[in-house]
């Protein structure tokens, strides 16, 4: 048994879990925040045996698409202090856009009770 985590652009959240759910994937959503650029992203968590996980990942890469770089002025937060330290706020930073960012763990035990 394996247990997927998956964060996703908030847009795609809804295509990926459809997706998921017709495939006969259990998803659960957590709505989640960036550390870095403090915005809004889907934590998906998808437990499943291991010889299922491989689709669950082309589900994934399917509907979130191709990850791209874009500029992106890192923002000062509202009450003036730097997001992500003092070296990144006010500056240009090159950030990665679409795609997904997964972790695939060993789940020790899984019961429904
Ligand atoms: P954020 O932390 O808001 O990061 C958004 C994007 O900013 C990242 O895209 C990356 O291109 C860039 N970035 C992040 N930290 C950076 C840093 N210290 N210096 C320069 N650029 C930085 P992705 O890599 O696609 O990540 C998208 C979201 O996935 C992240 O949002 C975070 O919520 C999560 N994530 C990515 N890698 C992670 C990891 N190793 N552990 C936990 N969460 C992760």
């Amino acid at each position: 048994m394996k247990m997927i985590y998956a964060i996703v652009p908030s847009e795609d959240d809804l295509n990926v879990t459809d997706r998921l759910n017709r495939a006969g994937y259990s998803v659960t959503k957590l709505a989640t925040t960036g550390g870095f650029l403090r915005k809004g992203n889907t934590t998906l968590l998808i437990g499943t045996e291991e010889e299922r996980v491989q689709k669950v990942i082309d589900i994934i890469k399917k509907e979130c698409g191709q990850r791209d770089h874009e500029m992106l002025n890192v923002p000062y937060s509202s009450n003036g202090m730097p997001y992500s330290g003092a070296e990144f706020a006010g500056s240009y930073v090159t950030v990665d856009k679409g795609g997904a960012t997964i972790f695939v763990l060993d789940v020790e035990r899984y019961e429904k009770i």
